[in-house]
């Protein structure tokens, strides 16, 4: 059997990683998503923005996968299993998956924005926000940036194929912790629908999502994926 998960910002929370869209707690809560997380919002003001990326890193690298990621890699022992993240963060690597496609990017890598080139340097310690810190210059005076996509950016075409592949060949997408509004990865479930096949919603909250998938479970990552596994002949049923 294959399983695809596609997961989003919710599969993290319980590992203490806030999302973007939570009203109180999340992280466009404090920060205008469309300033910060924009190619326009970069130029504008590469210093904010750089000075954001930063203490998302160092936060990303003090958290520990939960038992959602846990479970998502147990179940390589039992079937074939392909991850599609939204995610920056490196949670499903670390907690052994190992079929992961970054279609946002990676907050664990930083490139030239001018020309390409990756950066290997040394990042300074960020444990709180600060409003402004001066990124990096590269040695063809570009600026560097983190390997994320950003609105108005196009997707890492590797990491895109592989997922639209893993969508296509999957006897399940079970879709976790992701508000399915940012295209296009809200489009895959839509697609696997499209093919015929069931699609299993794992997030507390209702979702654009939610009336069209197979089933909708209400639960959050950490309590629904174990086991889920074993409840799909049931579910599915
Ligand atoms: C739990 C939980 C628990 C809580 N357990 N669950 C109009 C229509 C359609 C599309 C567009 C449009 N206008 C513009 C667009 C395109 C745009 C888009 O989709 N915009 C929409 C917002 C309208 N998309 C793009 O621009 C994309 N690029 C593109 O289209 O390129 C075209 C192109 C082609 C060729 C050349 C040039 C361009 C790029 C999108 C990039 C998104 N980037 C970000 C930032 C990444 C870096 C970073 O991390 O900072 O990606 S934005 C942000 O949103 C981040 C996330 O990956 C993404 C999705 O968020 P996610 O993961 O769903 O998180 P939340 O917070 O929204 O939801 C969390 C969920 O978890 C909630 O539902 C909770 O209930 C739940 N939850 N606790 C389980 N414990
Ligand atoms: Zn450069």
């Amino acid at each position: 059997m294959q399983v695809t998960v596609l997961s989003g910002a919710g599969i993290s929370a319980e590992s203490g990683v806030p999302t973007f869209r939570d009203v109180e707690t999340g992280l466009w809560a404090k920060v205008d998503p469309y300033e910060i997380s924009s190619s326009q919002g970069w130029q504008a003001h590469p210093e904010k923005v750089w000075a954001w990326y930063l203490w998302r890193h160092y936060m990303m690298e003090s958290v520990q996968p939960n038992n959602g990621h846990l479970a998502v890699a147990a179940w390589q022992d039992h079937a074939q299993v392909h991850v599609v993240t939204q995610n920056v963060d490196n949670l499903h690597e670390r907690a052994g998956s190992r079929n992961v496609y970054h279609l946002h990017g990676s907050l664990f890598e930083f490139r030239c924005d001018a020309c390409g080139s990756p950066f290997e340097g040394d990042l300074p310690a960020m444990p709180e926000p600060v409003a402004s810190a001066d990124p990096p210059q590269c040695p063809c005076g570009g600026l560097i940036r983190p390997n994320v996509v950003w609105f108005g950016e196009a997707l890492p075409e590797d990491a895109w194929q592989r997922s639209v592949d893993a969508v296509t060949n999957a006897d399940v997408v079970i879709v976790v912790g992701t508000s399915s509004i940012v295209y296009p990865a809200a489009g895959l479930p839509e697609l696997a629908l499209a093919n015929g096949t069931p699609v299993i919603e794992v997030n507390p909250e209702r979702t654009p999502l939610s009336d069209a998938a197979t089933v909708t479970l209400r639960e959050t990552a950490a309590s629904a994926l174990p086991g889920l596994l074993q409840r799909l002949p049931a579910l599915l049923r």
